[in-house]
This record gives C-alpha cells, sequence and structure tokens, in this order.
C-alpha cells in the first residue's frame, strides 16, 4: 500500500541525509599529510572542488590544477597513489563518523519512518564510497540500517557519477517504479541534473557548501525536512504535475 501516486521516496546522501562533506574535507587532508603531500583543502577550495562528483575523481582533478608535472607521471602510478590517498580518506572519514562528527539533517529519520510505515520504499542514490553510507547509517540508524531500503546505489554501483543519471537510472530499475511514482532528495546542482535527467521530481534542501548552486527546475527548495511530511510531499508532487 502506498500514499495515492508516490511510491518511493529516493536520497541522496553527502549533504542531504547529514551535512558530511566537513568530514570529508578533514578526511582528504589527512589523507594527504599521511602520505607527505603538502595539500591541504580550505573551505574555499573545497567549495569548489565540490563541483566534481566523487572523492577520487575530485583528487585528480586538483592534482592536475597545482601539478603541471603531473602529465610526466605514469598512468598506473597515479591511478595507484589516487586510490592510496583515497583509501586513507574513507578510514579517516570512517573513524570521524564513528565517532560522532557527522549526524542526520533536521527531518530526514523522521519522514523516513512516516514514509516506510505508510508503505513507501525507501532508496539510496549516492556517488559517495559504501563504507561511507554504512558508517554513516550504522552510526544513525543502528546496525539493521539496510532494512530500511530497497535499493541502494553508490560509487561501487554507478562509476559514472553525477549530475550523469546513471544511479538513479540503477534505483529505478531496482525498485521497478516509473520516476512519476518516486521522488528524488538532493542537495547539490549535480545531484538536481542527475535526479532530473532520470525524470525525478527532486526535493532540494542546500547546505552551506551548495547555497550558491542553481536549483532551477527542482520541484521545492527547503531548508531542510524538519517540516516536511508525507501529506505535504504528496501535495507538491501533485501540484508538480499541474
Ligand atoms: C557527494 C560526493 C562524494 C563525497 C566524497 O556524494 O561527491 O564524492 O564528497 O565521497 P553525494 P567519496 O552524491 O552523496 O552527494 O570520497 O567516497 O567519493
Ligand atoms: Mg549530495
Amino acid at each position: 500500500m502506498a500514499t495515492g501516486a508516490l511510491q518511493a521516496l529516493i536520497f541522496d546522501v553527502d549533504g542531504t541525509l547529514a551535512d558530511t562533506e566537513s568530514a570529508h574535507m578533514a578526511a582528504f587532508n589527512h589523507a594527504f599529510a599521511e602520505v607527505g603531500f603538502d595539500w591541504v583543502w580550505t573551505e574555499d577550495v573545497y567549495l569548489g572542488l565540490l563541483e566534481i562528483s566523487g572523492g577520487k575523481e575530485r583528487i585528480l582533478h586538483y592534482w592536475h590544477q597545482v601539478d603541471p608535472n603531473i602529465k610526466a607521471l605514469d598512468a598506473h602510478a597515479l591511478t595507484d597513489q589516487i586510490a592510496r590517498m583515497h583509501a586513507l580518506k574513507t578510514a579517516a572519514y570512517e573513524a570521524a563518523v564513528n565517532g560522532g562528527a557527522v549526524s542526520l539533517r533536521p527531518g530526514v529519520l523522521r519522514l523516513m519512518e512516516e514514509a516506510l510505515a505508510a508503505g513507501l520504499q525507501l532508496s539510496i542514490a549516492t556517488t559517495t564510497s559504501p563504507a561511507n553510507i554504512a558508517a554513516l547509517m550504522r552510526h544513525a540508524v543502528g546496525p539493521d540500517w539496510r532494512l530500511k531500503f530497497s535499493a541502494i546505489g553508490d560509487a561501487a554501483t554507478a562509476p559514472i557519477k553525477k549530475p550523469d543519471p546513471q544511479v538513479y537510472l540503477q534505483m529505478l530499475d531496482v525498485l521497478k517504479l516509473p520516476p512519476a511514482a518516486c521522488l528524488a532528495f538532493e542537495d547539490s546542482s549535480n545531484g538536481l541534473r542527475a535526479a532530473t535527467a532520470a525524470g525525478l521530481a527532486t526535493i532540494i534542501t542546500p547546505n552551506p557548501f551548495t547555497a550558491h548552486h542553481d536549483f532551477s527546475g527542482a520541484l521545492k527548495v527547503v531548508p531542510d525536512l524538519s517540516h516536511v511530511t508525507l501529506a505535504l510531499l504528496c501535495e507538491w508532487q501533485n501540484s508538480g504535475r499541474v
């Protein structure tokens, strides 16, 4: 049983379920120090780098920006070095999350529980690594967090990152639902473009790292989900159809 036409909610992770990017930024900087690189990503630098989805992709993008000699590096050695840095970063991020550095944004857990109680399906569509999702959800929801989700798409399932719609198209396929029966929740313009390209109406909850992004085409932009109920989502979804 679901509420009228709305049958599933599909959530982005970073910046939507939780304000994670400060913890990601700190973890990147930890990894750079671990490998002896004198790189330090400040908030200003990271704000710009967030235009690039995916941690490994972001490191490579930055490396091209700061080191003209990168072209001379052996491609395999470069890939290995980035993989090593990203593994150190992911371990540091997990430790930070397990230490309580990140909590779910207002209204997220209540809306999820309300949706499940009404018979809707829940899904996750993110560009982040599976280990990061598990750390966040285990800490915020508990060891059985996966039982709440019918479909989980991430960097391992969808290597073509947002704004490409791959991860959202995967989720619609697994949910066996048309886009019109779902709503997506995002925080960034890359995320909005990915969800929209998959045909999904999208609710945006900006955060300090994405407040300047262009959210035209979103169904709704709200500060957070603290006042968003299932009834309101159905109202917005129906108004979006008009
Ligand atoms: C946002 C991202 C991720 C994170 C870092 O993901 O772009 O890359 O910044 O995570 P989302 P990784 O789609 O959830 O907003 O280092 O694991 O890539
Ligand atoms: Mg996001």
